[in-house]
């Protein structure tokens, strides 16, 4: 049987928050006000099709005083304690005094394991004791779990009052708890039942072996996004006599948006594999990532400095004629001699101005060819891929009961391409020359992908909030 656990608690104290974020459920209902789940409901976590645990989200506690009542006027023996409980929810289904209490109760008669939800923000009170003298009737095994709500800290008091009801009580912020904690808290469900420890020592495999496919396939869908951003190009003929303008700038609109709309592309592949599919772009708050790539100078935070740019190499394959090599010697780059000077000489080629180049071509029958594009702007990969691995960190390490919007921003001084290890960013630099040659080839696109992946397996230490 897949490890079933039943999330039950007080109202109000994370308990759907927690099954979000176990279950990876962006959508369950979460709420400011008690009484926010109603029904039970399992929410089972798959991998490849392949259930690994079952989280039951409950509505809180109702009437616990009542029920203990209820159970202690019949109480015989101990061993009889969880038929009892059994016995409550037969004879309560359908009366709603008790529907709450039925709901909570009943995949714990089932089978279920117990994770009980407590706030240690709050101070302990004696209505809680009734919750875990139920609880402790069940006999299922069960385990407590510290949520901090708030800002107070009380979780000395609720220690010692869950130490004498729970074999392990543990602290797990709901709506923060990262990769690691989930993963951590998992391996201590094992601990609860032996009979769960072999399917969650599994779980676990699979879903360390699932982050790292997740990583990988994120990885191939940006690499394909740069490859196809390197290519696009607008188009359109020239009457004779015609001007290129307006033409001209209507071309670079929609040769922008166009390039806007591959990256958004990118962004919800990345997100679906994430399963953060409803973190939709037009939600409030979420501008920021779709910053106009072409803003500002704003846009080259996200890509290497212009003495990266040359350092690593980025530059060299771009100029024309290879003349930088000739400016550069082997030396000179070494030393970073004359780099500043250099800059300063070609900056403007580097800016955001030149992104996109307008070429009219050849004469046709009565007119000309305008195009705008490919964009070859040497920092143009940098940033693309900046932009996607701090978007592809923020939803990687979301936590599913989050329910705020999503920001990005890249602050100060530092580049947030420039972070990366000179080794990674040397390949990198390669492999962007041949963007636009090898594109197509299955091989390079291959190793475009690995590169890819290893950034965004590096830490993102710019200054990013
Ligand atoms: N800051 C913070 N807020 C939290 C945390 N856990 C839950 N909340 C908030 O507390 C409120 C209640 O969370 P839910 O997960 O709906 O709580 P619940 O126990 O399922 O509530 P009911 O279904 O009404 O019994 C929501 O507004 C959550 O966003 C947490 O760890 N930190
Ligand atoms: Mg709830």
């Amino acid at each position: 049987m897949t490890p079933t656990f039943a999330v039950v608690g007080h109202p109000n104290k994370g308990k759907s928050s927690i099954v979000a974020t176990l279950a990876e459920d962006e959508r369950l209902a979460i709420g400011p006000t008690p009484g926010t789940t109603r029904r039970a409901a399992p929410h089972t976590f798959s991998i490849d099709g392949q259930p690994q645990y079952v989280l039951v989200d409950t509505p809180g506690f109702q009437r616990a005083g009542a029920v203990l009542n209820w159970l202690e006027a019949r109480a015989t023996t101990a061993s009889a304690r969880g038929q009892l409980v059994a016995q409550f929810v037969r004879e309560h289904d359908g009366d709603p005094r008790f529907h709450d209490e039925c709901e909570l109760l009943k995949p714990i008669v089932d089978g279920a394991g117990i994770l009980y939800v407590v706030d240690g923000s709050k101070p302990y009170g004696a209505e809680y004791e009734l919750e875990m003298q139920i609880l402790q009737w069940t006999g299922r095994p069960r385990m407590a779990l510290i949520n901090l709500i708030g800002e107070e800290d009380h979780q000395a008091e609720w220690r010692q009052a869950l130490d004498q009801y729970f074999s392990l009580v543990r602290v797990f912020d709901a709506v923060a708890a990262d990769f690691d904690t989930r993963v951590s808290l998992l391996k201590a469900f094992g601990e609860l039942d032996p009979e769960w420890q072999e399917p969650l020592d599994k779980a676990v495999t699979a879903l360390l072996e699932e982050r790292a496919a997740r990583r990988r396939r994120s990885a191939r869908e940006i690499a394909l996004q740069l490859i196809d951003s390197r290519k696009l190009t607008e188009r359109a003929s020239l009457e004779e006599g015609q001007p290129v303008e307006p033409l001209q700038s209507a071309l670079t609109e929609t040769l922008k948006k166009r390039l806007r709309q591959r990256e958004a592309r990118c962004r919800e592949a990345v997100q679906g594999y994430y399963r953060h599919q409803a973190l939709v772009r037009d939600e409030p708050g979420q501008e920021l990532l779709d910053t106009d790539l072409f803003t500002g100078s704003g846009w080259e935070l996200f890509g290497l400095s212009r003495e990266r740019l040359l350092i690593t190499g980025a530059v060299t394959g771009a100029l024309a004629g290879g003349g930088i090599d000739a400016l550069l010697g082997g030396a000179s780059l070494a030393m970073g001699a004359g780099i500043g000077a250099l800059v300063g000489g070609i900056g403007a080629w580097l800016g955001g101005g030149e992104l996109a180049k307008v070429k009219v071509l050849g004469e046709r029958l009565g007119g000309q060819v305008v195009q705008v594009g490919p964009v070859k702007a040497p920092n143009f990969p940098w940033v693309l891929l900046g932009r996607a691995w701090l978007h592809h960190r923020l939803v990687a390490e979301r936590n599913h009961a989050q329910r705020a919007v999503i920001s990005l921003a890249v602050q100060g001084e530092q580049n947030l391409m420039d972070t990366l290890a000179d080794g990674l960013s040397r390949q990198l630099a390669r492999a962007f020359g041949k963007l636009e040659r090898l594109g197509d080839d299955p091989e390079f696109q291959a190793e475009l992908t690995s590169l890819i992946e290893a950034v965004l397996e590096a830490d993102l230490t710019g200054d990013v909030s």
